[in-house]
């Protein structure tokens, strides 16, 4: 054992050696999708969407199959930004127009970390952490911000009569108001392309989360209509040309060995069923929370490789921190960890065990360690007015499900191992004090 941990901590550092013997540090291409499903895509078991371009980029990288994402979108990009678990930086499930917080202006997100190196940062699509200017990306580490501030739904169309015209921002200034929603991907792909292209001779970080496949779904008409799965399927096929054009550019500006790209989401889909799981997005089933994730570092992450191990969004920030050589922030708890080891050997052993699940309400209401998943208060029950009678009257009994065995979550076996339902209990309970020890505020807005 002791010698397997000498021997990833000489792989690591080469890792690191490697990299700066190209007299640089990595780019970072980090595309994140808003409401797309493990399944939604080739490399995770979709037949019916076509898509190539994810397909072939999965067999240069590695997947993740057991990799978390939040129930919904704001509290998935404070997890992604942060490094930390929403609840440690109190941002709730979503930011509307009218919310008055946003992430905090003294968290330490990607971009500051991309900074400490000198790196050429941008954002290009959904922030979704606060709109007030003392929230918006260009506060926080992003030399530039090309995109809609929150979710592509919260405009006046559909018909939102309390919201003002979604919109479309450069930098800090609303450059359009509605804007045509179908041009949305090929926009954000061209802004992307651009920046490539202007810092291929510079270190650079790339944050691409797309507005699409997020409802109102549109796609552009090269798109549109042509799917077998639908306009849920046209959507997803455009998010994969967008995959395509960026992967095209990087292998032509030769940078597909010195830039990491990873692919995942940020939630489940919506309104639609998640096999294999259970759930669909707002839950913390299986199927609201695990998403796709694909990692590509030619060269360094072993091509066609799957890791199984525990990950997720929160641990982003540390393993991209290590990867570039820059320092984490130390006067603060972040949850995420370095999992560096595991994209060079996805066999390597598990940097975390456990993950904790938070609802909207930030709220914790499960933990996996291993194999084991607890709902530590029974089954959530749908937080609707219909819902009310029942979840006055839900059983708040433990529900404990074997995830290798159950993948779906079917069978409650907590009768029948009840020392695993108490020392999940107590990691549990030990973590989530720690949390709420030593939690940090949202901002609030000045005005
Ligand atoms: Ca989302």
């Amino acid at each position: 054992m002791r010698f397997l941990l000498l021997l990833i901590g000489c792989l690591a550092v080469s890792l690191n050696c490697t990299a700066s013997a190209a007299d640089r540090p990595p780019n970072v291409v980090l595309i994140f999708i808003d409401d797309m499903g493990y399944a939604d895509i080739g490399p995770f078991g979709n037949t019916e969407v076509k898509t190539p371009h994810l397909d072939k980029f999965a067999t240069q990288g590695m997947k993740f199959t057991s990799f978390y994402a939040t129930p919904v979108c704001s509290m998935s990009r404070a997890c992604l930004m942060t490094g930390c678990y929403n609840a440690r930086v109190s941002i709730p499930g979503v930011l509307f127009p009218e919310s008055k917080i946003g992430l905090h202006p003294d968290e330490v997100t990607l971009a500051e970390i991309a900074k400490q190196k000198g790196y050429a940062t941008t954002i290009i699509g959904k922030w979704h952490l606060g709109f007030q200017p003392e929230f918006l990306p260009t506060r926080q580490g992003f030399d530039s911000y090309f995109g809609i501030p929150y979710s592509n739904d919260m405009g006046t169309k559909p018909a939102r009569p309390n919201f003002p015209p979604l919109p479309l921002m450069r930098n800090e200034e609303t450059i359009e108001k509605e804007p045509d929603q179908s041009q949305l991907t090929r926009r954000y792909t061209e802004e992307a392309i651009k920046f490539i292209r202007a810092n291929h001779d510079k270190p650079f970080f790339l944050y691409l989360p797309h507005s699409m496949i997020h409802f109102p779904l549109a796609a552009s008409a090269d798109f549109k209509g042509k799917s077998k799965a639908g306009f849920i399927g046209d959507t997803i096929e455009e998010i994969d040309w967008s995959v395509g054009e960026i992967t095209k550019t990087l292998a032509e500006l030769k940078l597909d060995e010195n830039t990491l790209v990873i692919f995942t989401s940020d939630n489940g889909p919506a309104g639609r069923a998640a096999p294999p799981f259970r759930g669909n997005k707002g839950t913390v089933f299986e199927g609201g929370v695990r998403e796709p994730c694909i990692m590509r570092w030619t060269g360094k992450i072993p091509a066609g490789t799957t890791c199984n191990r525990i990950a997720g969004n929160i641990d982003v920030l540390p393993t991209m921190t290590k990867l570039i050589g820059a320092e984490p922030p130390k006067d603060r708890q972040l949850d995420g960890r370095d999992i560096s080891s595991l994209l060079l050997d996805p066999q390597a052993p598990a940097v975390r065990e456990s993950h904790l699940y938070f609802n909207a309400a930030m709220n914790l209401v499960a933990i996996r360690n291993g194999d084991w998943k607890l709902f530590l208060n029974g089954l959530p029950v749908a937080a609707n007015a219909k819902q009310e009678a029942k979840k006055k009257n839900a059983d708040t009994t433990p529900v404990l499900f074997n995830l290798t065995n159950d993948i779906a979550e079917k069978t409650n076996v907590a009768e029948a191992n009840p020392e695993v339902v108490k020392r999940l209990q107590e990691i549990a309970e030990k973590m989530h004090a720690e949390i709420q020890t030593n939690k940090r505020p949202a901002g609030k807005a000045k005005e």
